[in-house]
């Protein structure tokens, strides 16, 4: 039957999920909503038929209607919800990051692991996206022999209020972490951060631009621009260079213009606009395997990978040393 999902949290992410399961999504329909805002959720519950509005995810997902789990509430209020739910063993779709530390990703992973299956897709979306996707068919295809570099891009036009450096690592680059590792197919062993001046337009004391490089387990070196306040628009790229060739995806999406003697094209305002499609593939997918009784895409370990490399990247940060990243034996699980 029709999958009854408890989207918890409302915000930007949230409520763009309400409405993608509401009016794009097959298969399933938004059977709560959840915010600490209680007069939030009401709000999104009545744009939806048969929502209900709880400020308690425990209780949305103690109603009958509710089959699975949509987590979009910020990233320190994610381990109590994956818990929650590994507890009823209700199927998650926990948006990045898995949580934002080392310990707790372990702890969930721990949850997941003694629960005997796996139950939590984590959001990276990029995986969705038709570029990135043929990028990694490309490099599995083995027609460029080893990929021995990434060169990646991560431009957002502004940060929003209350964002912070260490944010930088776990919120922003932490989706280049993944892609590394998923387009790679190695773990991240090192990772080091350069300070360049910051640009004006960084909001008191957050260093923006970063340049943050990664080493990986079987010597390939990713190197990554982070620009959160760049000012013109939400832009992503990731360039691979192997032994025969090159690809970069994110260049083109939109119409390429000529006008009035200039040529171009647009830049996406935001993820939500420049990944729509990628989110919509994601979400269809963990529909689709969830009703299947399975669960796909990056995991929990995957969610916990990036963690740990983002917490060596945070101490990076701050220190400016090469840092190495610690991670815990893979299990079987996961297949280690
Ligand atoms: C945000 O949380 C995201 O996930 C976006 O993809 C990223 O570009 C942005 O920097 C983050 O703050």
């Amino acid at each position: 039957g029709t999958l009854g999902v408890a989207v918890i949290g409302t915000g930007r992410m949230g409520s763009d999920h309400v409405r993608r399961i509401d009016e794009v999504i097959s298969g399933a329909r938004v059977a709560a909503v959840v915010d600490i805002d209680g007069e939030r959720a009401g709000a999104v519950a009545a744009s939806v038929p048969g929502c209900a509005a709880y400020t308690d995810p425990a209780a949305a997902m103690a109603d009958d209607a509710v089959d699975a789990v949509l987590v979009a509430s910020p990233g320190p209020a994610h381990e109590a919800a994956l818990l929650e739910a590994f507890a009823r063993d209700l199927p998650v779709l926990c948006e990045k990051p898995l949580t934002p530390d080392a310990a707790s990703a372990l702890r969930v992973m721990e949850a997941e692991v003694r629960l005997g299956h796996r139950r939590a897709q984590v959001g990276f979306m990029r995986r969705y996206d038709a570029e990135f996707q043929q990028l990694k068919a490309l490099l599995d295809s083995g027609a460029f022999g080893r990929t021995l570099m990434l060169h990646c891009t991560h431009r957002n036009a502004a940060t929003p209020p209350g964002f912070t450096g260490p944010m930088t690592i776990n919120d922003s680059v932490v989706h280049e972490i993944d892609v590394a590792r998923w387009l790679l197919g190695q773990e991240i062993t090192h990772v080091t951060v350069l300070r360049p001046a910051s640009s004006s337009a960084a909001p008191g004391g957050l260093s923006d631009p970063q340049l943050v490089l990664f080493e990986t387990a079987e010597g390939a070196v990713v190197d990554v621009e982070v620009f959160l306040n760049c000012g013109f628009g939400y832009q992503v790229r990731c360039e691979a260079v192997g032994e025969h060739g090159t690809a970069r995806a994110g260049d083109a999406h939109g119409l390429y213009v000529n006008t009035a003697g200039r040529w171009g094209g647009e830049i996406a305002p935001d993820y939500v606009v420049r990944f729509r499609a990628a989110y919509d593939r994601e979400v269809q997918a963990w529909v689709d395997a969830t009703r299947r009784g399975e669960t796909t895409g990056p995991g929990v370990w995957d969610g916990y990978a990036a963690a740990a490399v983002c917490e060596a990247g945070v101490r990076a940060q701050a220190t400016g040393e090469r840092t190495p990243v610690t991670l815990v034996p893979r299990p079987a699980l996961y297949g280690g």
